[in-house]
């Protein structure tokens, strides 16, 4: 088994998070973003979409997308749950991860991709326009996600999620999108400080 990483990226960053939270440690080959490595033929044969990371199983099978790897990876090792447990729990789990995913992580990344120089050669092409039109988007759904946190220790209830783990890598990748959560946002930056303080955050 192989994980294809990307160093600091998010979307790797998420199951590197899920791995650490499991105490899962699986062989890890970087695939080098900066270099557009990820673009090369060899790559490309291992995801035809050029994007990381994939998880290459041992009978040649390669799982992409994030949180398919992290399924893949809670069905052999279910402790600790964090795609939630019994029927009601999986399904507010996996609607929040889903909002954080669309409403948060999707336009964060939006923003990032058309308005950072480092970006151009990956985004092509960037529309500027298209970063400012996420920006009210992100700051409706901060907003959002604070009111719930009053009620709440985590997104999707008392327990820690994989909802908190696209949640905590969303607010982080606000800084190189050059965005900021709202000093107002008392809850979710209570929720952030307390995510961000796990061990598996370093990750
Ligand atoms: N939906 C995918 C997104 C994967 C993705 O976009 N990864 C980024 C790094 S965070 C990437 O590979 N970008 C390379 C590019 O855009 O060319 C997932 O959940 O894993």
């Amino acid at each position: 088994m192989k994980l294809y990483d990307g160093g600091r990226a998010p979307n790797p960053r998420r199951v590197k998070v899920f791995l650490a939270e499991k105490a899962i440690t699986v062989p890890t080959e970087q695939v080098d973003l900066g270099k557009m490595a990820h673009k090369s033929a060899v790559y490309t044969a291992v995801n035809p979409l050029q994007r990381v990371p994939a998880l290459e199983l041992d009978d040649g099978t390669v799982i992409c997308e994030s949180i398919a790897i992290c399924r893949y990876f809670e069905q052999f090792q279910p402790d600790p749950p964090l795609f939630g447990v019994g029927a009601k729990d999986i399904a507010v789990v996996e609607m929040w991860e889903r909002r954080v995913e669309f409403h948060l992580l999707g336009p964060v990344s939006h923003v990032f991709r058309n308005s950072h120089p480092a970006m151009k050669e990956m985004e092509v092409p960037q529309v500027p326009a298209w970063a400012e039109a996420n920006k009210p988007r992100i700051m409706d759904f901060l907003a959002l996600l604070d009111r719930e946190l009053g009620s709440r220790r985590y997104i999707a209830g008392e327990r820690y999620t994989v909802a908190d783990i696209t949640g905590m890598i969303s607010v982080d990748f606000l800084k190189p999108a050059k965005l900021e959560v709202p000093p107002a946002l008392a809850n979710l930056k209570r929720w952030h400080v307390e995510v961000s303080a796990r061990p598996s955050a370093k990750a």
